[in-house]
């Protein structure tokens, strides 16, 4: 078994994602696992850093640690690799048993090469820029450039055998490749390398996989022609390097995306970055990049709309949901509800440390104390069944709802169980049918699943929730038994009271108390 395996001291099971009916797993030591993840800042993967990066992890509860490898802290001079920094991440983490994500920050980092050793950032003669149409240099590298990659790929390579001899118990679950790749202000290179490729016909796979006829990129794809390109260039590019890497240990791997404006509005290519893994290009990394587990947003628009309408996009039968980056601000904390409601892998808020860096955006006054509160309140809730909640959502049902801020919602969700639905609303009191109203700020959070028949897991902060049958016309709904309880450190149920009376006849309201419940239905006939 893979306890014995571990015990003896063997190699583990290495962490995969398992994929069935659409629904996906991370799995880790053989099951189903739930990232209740943080990421630190970008230069807080140092040694000295490290006592300001674990009282936050504690702070929040966190299970998995994002850690940023540099190509330039481990290849500091060409071929000669020192691996002390990936290594004290390791024993660091082990003894705070928490996992870690790898973040390799190589050739494109926010899309530029900053993290590349200088050995390769400084000569652009074997490391070439991308070319704008006039010759002149932009500023970030080529994914035309064979040297690069072979670089890249060697290091990260190295990297991936130094963790399958230097961690066999898979401290590290995942590796994201690069870092929001693809270009600012420029969508695609214009060397005489692109240039040439860009005037040749669209790859087949790329073709067929978008079901259109043989052709060249501006036929096909029009005024999006530049940006599928360099999402195909780009995709190919971290393709190969994650293949690099995978043939010496095939760890999950995944690219980040840095997101336009909302998932609704055209964007030009120009203003946003282009040939990285996008909303609009997620099928152009579909069929660049077959070594990638998993293609994921950086979620920073706070809007409801919005927020859901990227976590719609990114969560496909072809691609396991997973949000390693989203903003710390108070009000993004509600949309982890939203997130493993819909199965989610993973969710992660950035630039959690006490180094006392904040990116300006988004803003928070200051992140010890108060700010990490509904974060640190959502992994309190999961944490004592987040294995179990992980086995659900892969084998299972699960849904999650958070609260919209736009008035036009009125303060209300719907999800849609099946043969019910759950009426989720804000902001109204324990008792009685007064309207909601929204909470203070947008702070509240439902997740949902099905246990049984006519059964559900129901937890949540902020939010009333009402059962009905989907048809009325089946009957009268009835409440047969709610029960709280807890999870046992086996995630064993533990029984504690029945909900009734006061506690149901308004709905199920939840608080700012971790409550978890089972509710189970039933209906009456009509006559
Ligand atoms: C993220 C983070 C880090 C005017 C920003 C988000 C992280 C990277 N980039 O703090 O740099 O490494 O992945 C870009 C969001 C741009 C929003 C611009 C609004």
């Amino acid at each position: 078994s893979a306890l014995l395996a571990i015990a003896s001291g063997a190699q583990a099971e290495t962490p995969r994602i398992a994929e069935k009916n659409g629904r996906h797993a991370l799995m880790v030591d053989g099951a189903p696992y739930l990232i209740l993840g943080a990421q630190i800042n970008n230069s807080s993967a140092w040694p000295d850093a490290l006592p300001r990066v674990w009282p936050a992890m504690d702070a929040l509860g966190v299970n998995t640690v994002e850690i940023p490898v540099g190509w330039e802290q481990i290849e500091p001079q060409e071929g000669r690799f020192d691996f002390t920094v990936v290594d004290t991440l390791l024993e660091q983490a082990r003894a705070r048993k928490l996992r870690l994500v790898l973040l390799w920050f190589a050739t494109w980092k926010n899309t530029n090469p900053q993290y590349a050793p200088r050995w390769v950032k400084l000569d652009n003669h074997r490391f070439p820029r991308m070319v704008r149409p006039d010759g002149t240099l932009h500023y970030a590298l080529s994914p035309f450039g064979t040297e690069t990659l072979k670089a890249d790929g060697k290091a990260f390579a190295t990297l991936l055998r130094h963790l399958r001899e230097a961690d066999p118990r898979n401290t590290v679950i995942m590796v994201q490749v690069q870092n929001e790749p693809g270009s600012y202000g420029l969508p695609r290179d214009h060397s005489p390398a692109a240039d040439a490729a860009f005037a040749a016909p669209v790859p087949a796979a790329l073709q067929k996989r978008m079901k259109k006829p043989a052709g060249s990129w501006t036929a096909l794809f029009g005024r999006d022609a530049d940006l599928y390109f360099h999402a195909w260039h780009v995709a190919r590019y971290i393709d190969t390097v994650a293949a690099a890497g995978k043939a010496e240990k095939p760890l999950p791997m995944y690219a980040n995306a840095a997101l336009p404006g909302d998932p609704f509005t055209w964007q030009d290519a120009k203003t946003y970055a282009s040939g990285g893994p996008a909303n609009t290009v997620i099928d152009v990394y579909k069929a660049a990049a077959p070594h990638l587990d998993i293609v994921a947003p950086d979620i920073y628009n706070p809007a409801h709309k919005a927020y859901v309408g990227f976590l719609d996009a990114y969560d496909r039968p072809d691609n396991a949901l997973f949000v390693p980056e989203t903003g710390h601000a108070k009000e993004y904390a509600r949309y982890f509800f939203e997130a493993v409601g819909r199965g989610a892998i993973g969710w992660s808020p950035f630039g959690i440390d006490y180094t006392r860096y904040l990116p300006v955006f988004p803003a928070t006054p200051k992140l010890e104390g108060e700010p990490l509160v509904p974060f640190a309140a959502n992994y309190t809730l999961f944490k004592p069944f987040a294995r179990l909640w992980a086995k659900l959502a892969f084998e299972g049902e699960t849904w999650g709802a958070a609260e919209p801020e736009d008035p036009a919602d009125e303060h209300r969700r719907v999800l849609k169980l099946g043969r019910y639905v759950a009426q989720v609303s804000f902001g109204r009191s324990d008792f009685g049918d007064g309207p909601p109203k929204g909470n203070a700020y947008p702070s509240g959070g439902v997740a949902i699943a099905r246990i049984g028949p006519d059964e559900y897991l129901v937890t949540g902060y902020f939010a009333r929730v009402e059962f009905a049958l989907a048809d009325p016309s089946l009957g009268n709904i009835i409440i047969d038994r709610v029960e709280e309880g807890s999870y046992d450190a086996k995630e064993n149920w533990k029984f504690s009271r029945v909900w009734n009376g006061d506690q149901v006849d308004w709905g199920l309201n939840f608080t700012g108390a971790s409550q978890i419940l089972k509710v189970k239905l039933a209906t009456y006939p009509k006559r």
